[in-house]
């Protein structure tokens, strides 16, 4: 594979900084999810940037039925503007009892213009009639790192738990606080974002991430 230099010429960058740092592109519109990957990927020698930066590259559009597909063409899709490296990562929920509902609809499952506290009450809804032992759930992550058009590498992680009857916790995101995590007994939104990133499907692929870049551009 052609490698893929980023030394980067970013703007407002002093000689120093173009000959050494390096970027890399968070492409995500999703402010839980950019919290957690920041703090994931804190210390190490790039400089991270977010798509608000970047109004100019649009939105892809998810439009794939699985995880891996959405994450690889997001990643594909903002690499071909972007003169560095960029992380896309897709994520979601599934249960058990719904077929593995919502899945790679986690986002969107009430609608357009679903909200998280609208999608855990469609969710909970749906899931009235189920017994505990019926509302076994896992989140999953698969994150692709890309540059300039191409796939350098795909992660997966993944959390087993299962899905509450009332929501409990202020933190996280998304279905956080019907998310109950039994060796923690707590819900994801109960834990800190450290707390989080130690157990989570985004935690474990963003490890892996970590570990690349720690050896990048040698890793490739
Ligand atoms: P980007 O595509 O811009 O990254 P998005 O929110 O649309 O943002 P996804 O398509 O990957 O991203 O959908 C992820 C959804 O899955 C997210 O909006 C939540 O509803 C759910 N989700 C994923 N990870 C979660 C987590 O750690 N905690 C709670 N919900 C999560």
């Amino acid at each position: 594979m052609k490698r893929c230099w980023i030394w980067a010429s970013w703007r407002n960058s002093g000689l120093t900084d173009r000959l050494t740092a390096r970027r890399l592109l968070l492409a995500t519109t999703n402010q839980g999810k950019a919290r957690e990957i920041k703090k994931l990927l804190a210390g190490l020698n790039f400089k991270i940037e977010s798509l608000v930066s970047y109004p100019e590259f649009g939105r892809f559009q998810e439009k794939e039925k699985t995880f891996e597909e959405n994450s690889r063409g997001k990643a594909r899709f903002y690499s071909r503007q972007y003169g560095g490296l960029v992380l896309a990562e897709d994520s979601g929920l599934e249960v058990e009892a719904l077929d593995g509902k919502p899945g790679v609809f986690s986002a969107r499952f009430s609608g357009r213009q679903a909200t998280d506290q609208k999608n855990i009450k469609k969710l909970l809804k749906l899931m009235r009639p189920l017994s505990e032992s019926q509302r076994k759930a896992r989140f999953i992550c698969v994150a692709s790192l890309a540059c300039r058009g191409q796939i350098l590498k795909v992660y997966r992680g993944q959390l087993s738990g299962r899905i509450i009857f009332e929501p409990r916790g202020q933190n996280g995101f998304g279905y956080d606080p019907v998310f109950f995590y039994a060796p923690l007994q707590k819900t994801l939104a109960e834990l800190t974002t450290e707390e989080k990133n130690k157990i989570s499907h985004r935690g474990r692929a963003l490890r892996k991430v970590r570990a690349y870049l720690k050896k990048f551009p040698e890793a490739q």
